[in-house]
């Protein structure tokens, strides 16, 4: 029995491209800004965002960690949806390490922020008892509203306010080729407005390891500084940075099967009793969905992982799944196959 496993797309494996590629990469000290592969893939991130440069960095938590760290000062407010990753699951390094204090704002369904509860947030730079508000972080695509796509419309007019208040912007872009790939649009189109962005490799475009923190060269200057403090100058980066190259080259255009895959996965769903979707669309790779509150959401994890489907568990009886290379539609198929078995056993 094939385990078709969608907890996330990070579960993706290298191609036998990637592995030929890091067999054969060309290494060198990267801490010295030696290694041509590495240099390679930055000037290739930086391009594709339309940035002036671009840092390699271990993972997307990493490079969200540094862009904070970059743009702020410790004691100063960032502001985040109330659903961001930053916010949710990254060990609160922003306060932990940034010293940073993290103000949310409530995300729309759509991972939208209302324009005034972002003014609202912000603080009066006057007042003497307050935090100086400096750095408002977005998410495309984003991961707790369901894969969700900001537009480059809205991006633009969010970053606009949020500069003429004198905040910095960071996109945390993940899975920023998804949403170029849902909207049919460049994905310089969708990060042109903001200061950074990050986004990764790793995710489903299937590299092992690695994410790229992008910007103007004195913010990634100055990231490369944090990136070393935080102990992630890398050596003989090369040999991975070198799957990140043909994940940017031979990706990109495949993640529309996993959004047509996610589409055919939520459409299967919302057919099985007991189950109802828990996003009004699936834009994307990420389908949410809850489990009737009849059942125990404990024994459906258990007996779904026995039949051989991984999904997460969200808590409160609510589960995702992603949609990934490693799973095809005969795949899908199967698992909702299996999915329906489990809730009938459940009755
Ligand atoms: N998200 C992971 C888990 O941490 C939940 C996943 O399986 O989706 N930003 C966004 C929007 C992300 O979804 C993730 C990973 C990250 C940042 C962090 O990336 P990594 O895992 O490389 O540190």
């Amino acid at each position: 029995m094939k385990i078709i496993d969608l907890r996330s797309d990070t579960v993706t494996h290298p191609t036998d491209a990637m592995r030929k590629a890091m067999f054969e990469a060309e290494v060198g000290d990267d801490v010295f800004r030696d290694d041509p592969t590495v240099n390679r893939l930055e000037a290739m991130a930086a391009e594709r965002m339309g940035k002036e440069a671009a840092l390699f960095t271990a993972s997307g938590t990493m490079s969200n960690l540094i862009a904070v760290l970059t743009h702020t000062q410790p004691g100063n407010e960032i502001l985040l949806g109330s659903e961001a990753h930053i916010f949710w699951y990254e060990v609160g390094g922003a306060a932990a390490i940034g010293g940073v204090v993290m103000r949310t704002v409530p995300n729309d369904g759509n991972g939208q922020l209302a324009f005034a509860d972002i003014e609202k947030a912000i603080r009066d730079k006057t007042n003497i008892h307050f935090p100086e508000t400096t750095l408002l972080c977005l998410e495309n695509t984003h991961n707790r509203c369901g894969g969700a796509v900001l537009t480059p419309e809205y991006t633009g007019r969010v970053t606009r306010l949020a500069h003429y208040h004198g905040l910095k912007v960071h996109l945390d872009g993940a899975r920023i080729f998804n949403a170029s790939v849902a909207l049919g649009v460049p994905v310089i189109d969708l990060v042109k407005d903001v200061d950074s962005v990050g986004f990764c490799l790793s995710k489903g475009l299937s590299a092992p390891i690695g994410s790229l923190l992008c910007g103007n060269r004195e913010f990634i200057e100055r990231a490369r500084k944090r990136r070393k403090m935080l102990g992630g100058g890398m050596r003989q980066a090369g040999v991975i940075a070198a799957a990140g190259i043909v994940a940017l080259e031979t990706m990109i255009d495949r993640l529309a099967e996993d959004h047509a895959n996610a589409r055919a996965l939520a459409d299967g769903l919302v057919r099985i009793p007991g189950i109802s979707l828990a996003q009004a669309k699936v834009p994307t790779n990420i389908v949410m969905f809850d489990l009737s509150a009849d059942f125990s959401a404990e024994l459906f994890l258990t007996k779904l992982t026995a039949a051989g489907v991984k999904v997460s568990s969200r808590g409160n009886n609510s589960f995702r799944a992603v949609t990934n290379r490693m799973v095809d539609t005969a795949d899908i198929e199967d698992a909702l196959t299996r999915i329906e078995l489990v809730c009938r056993e459940l009755k």
